[in-house]
């Protein structure tokens, strides 16, 4: 696989897991094939990173203060862990996000790791011009991922075999991967990374 490439991994959170506060249908089956890409961008000595949704318990983003969601991964909480079978390398970048009580905070982009800089920053920062991306939920925060990642001119890759969506209403997680194509992310599945 080209060196400059990195994996990223949105919000394979217990709340978006079936059990959780807001899950995506059959989330967690994508848990064992994002290990496998692990794997390989391990093996590769690649970058890996992944995103956390990280609410406070006030939130726009929450119904009750006219958001459209459910309470969902409040800071500290279980339903905020990462899924505990998903095999994040310690290497791994955590990129916070959903702090902000004003914002919804659905991209990637718009994570930081702990030291405050942002995932762009960090990718440039690493030479990294191509990024993979999987994870939940396909209609919202991969969604906005991916097509923040081509806005700031990175190569984008959807492992399609790797992300499901909420699907409010049906259809709405095939949309998100035609208006991520239309915008110009590539995509693959699990065989299809060379080793
Ligand atoms: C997400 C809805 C609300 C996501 C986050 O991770 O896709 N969806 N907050
Ligand atoms: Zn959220």
């Amino acid at each position: 696989m080209k060196k400059n490439s990195a994996l990223v991994i949105v919000d394979v959170q217990n709340d978006f897991c079936p059990g959780g506060a807001l899950p995506v249908p059959e989330g967690d089956t994508i848990v064992p094939i994002l290990n496998k890409y692990i794997e390989k961008f391990q093996k590769a000595g690649l970058p890996i990173y992944a995103s956390r949704d990280w609410h406070p318990e006030k939130t726009k983003h929450f119904k009750a203060f006219g958001g459209l969601w459910p309470p969902h991964c409040v800071q500290g909480t279980k339903g905020a862990e990462f899924h505990p079978d998903l095999k994040l390398p310690k290497e791994t970048t955590i990129l916070t996000k959903g702090e902000d009580p004003n914002e919804d905070s659905y991209s990637g982009f718009q994570g930081r790791d702990a030291a405050g800089v942002g995932l762009a920053g960090l990718l440039r920062q690493r030479g990294v011009e191509r990024v993979f991306v999987g994870g939940l939920a396909t209609d919202y925060c991969v969604k906005s991922t991916v097509l923040d990642g081509v806005r700031e001119g990175f190569k984008v890759v959807l492992l399609a075999d790797a992300m499901r969506g909420v699907d409010l209403q049906s259809g709405d997680s095939d949309r998100a991967i035609q208006e991520m194509l239309r915008a110009g992310a590539g995509t693959i599945v699990e065989g299809g990374i060379p080793t």
